[in-house]
């Protein structure tokens, strides 16, 4: 077990924020609606790269407030949070020195919102932790799973993890602060050996953060199941739930099926008795503003669980 694993075994409530691009785009791609996962459009829609990268143009999220982010995780009781450093879509949502394809490079905002956001949630004891897409990469000829724009036959997914992948993450792992988990998403191209070895050369740089599953080949410190799921009965491992508060993990404008603080409670409970934690989801809008539900439910979320003593 990871020498670190006891902060997480007791968090039991996490905050998973997914905010991209995608958040601009809210789910709509040439006046049409898709629905589901929001972080999935350019897919969805199969938005030729360089369309795509063109809409970080108009990516101004000037309404972003880490602080308030922070303060309404404080509130709901949530003790950890994962946000999304770099999705499929490819695009870095901090400073990377090794893409141009970021929110400082890219866009009218030029800010790095992660810094203020990493301090503001450590400064209120909050874990705080990086989403990173490890291998899909929409973005890039040698990223995993853009097959409409590139010859998948010609792929170097290697050079990929060289070139983008662990550049990133290194960044990732010694420009932030002390991260409580490097959250890894849809592993690939990587044999168990290659996986060893990159989680060797990030171990080395935070030992102290803990890795999820999705890592892959078993190498994870602690479980995670798949989208929306919970394990039927107990079960004697370090585990994590994850659920996102309305049907998407990247913002959609049209989707307004939140769940209510009695469901988000009852969701809470489910896996907490059977000793895992839930991670919930939130999706800001290309603004920078958690939907309005999210932070409703949420603070009533939070009151619920000060006045029957669990936060
Ligand atoms: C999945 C991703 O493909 C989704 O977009 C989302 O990030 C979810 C949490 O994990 O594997």
């Amino acid at each position: 077990q990871h020498p670190n694993i006891q902060w997480f075994k007791e968090a039991k409530f996490g905050m998973f924020i997914h905010w991209g691009l995608y958040s601009k785009l809210g789910g709509v791609w040439n006046n049409k609606r898709y629905y589901g996962s929001g972080e999935w459009l350019m897919n969805q829609a199969k938005v030729p790269a360089d369309i795509y990268a063109a809409e970080a143009a108009t990516f101004n999220p000037v309404n972003f407030n880490a602080d308030e982010w922070a303060s309404l995780a404080k509130e709901a009781g949530i003790r950890y949070m994962v946000i999304t450093a770099k999705h499929h879509e490819g695009f870095a949502m901090y400073d990377s020195k090794v893409s141009d394809f970021t929110i400082v490079k890219s866009t009218p905002y030029k800010k790095d919102p992660m810094k203020a956001l990493a301090d503001a949630t450590r400064k209120r004891g909050i874990q705080f932790g990086f989403y990173y897409s490890q291998f899909l990469d929409w973005h890039e000829p040698n990223g995993g799973g853009n097959r409409w724009d590139f010859d998948e036959s010609k792929k170097d997914y290697q050079r990929y993890y060289r070139e983008k992948s662990i550049p990133q993450l290194k960044e990732l792992l010694t420009g932030y602060g002390p991260l409580g988990i490097v959250w890894f998403d849809m592993p690939g191209g990587l044999t168990k050996q290659q996986t060893q070895q990159l989680v060797d050369s990030l171990r080395v740089l935070q030992p102290a953060s803990l890795f999820s599953s999705r890592v892959g080949q078993g190498l994870g410190d602690y479980r995670d199941f798949g989208d929306s799921e919970v394990p039927p009965a107990p079960i004697n491992e370090v585990w994590e739930s994850i659920y996102t508060h309305n049907d998407s993990w990247g913002y959609i404008e049209h989707d307004m099926n939140f769940k209510s603080p009695r469901e988000i409670i009852r969701l809470l409970a489910n896996v907490a008795s059977k000793g895992g934690n839930l991670m919930l989801n939130v999706g800001p809008d290309g603004k920078g503003n958690i939907p309005y539900y999210s932070v409703q439910y949420l603070k009533a979320t939070g009151k619920w669980l000060q006045q029957n003593g669990e936060s």
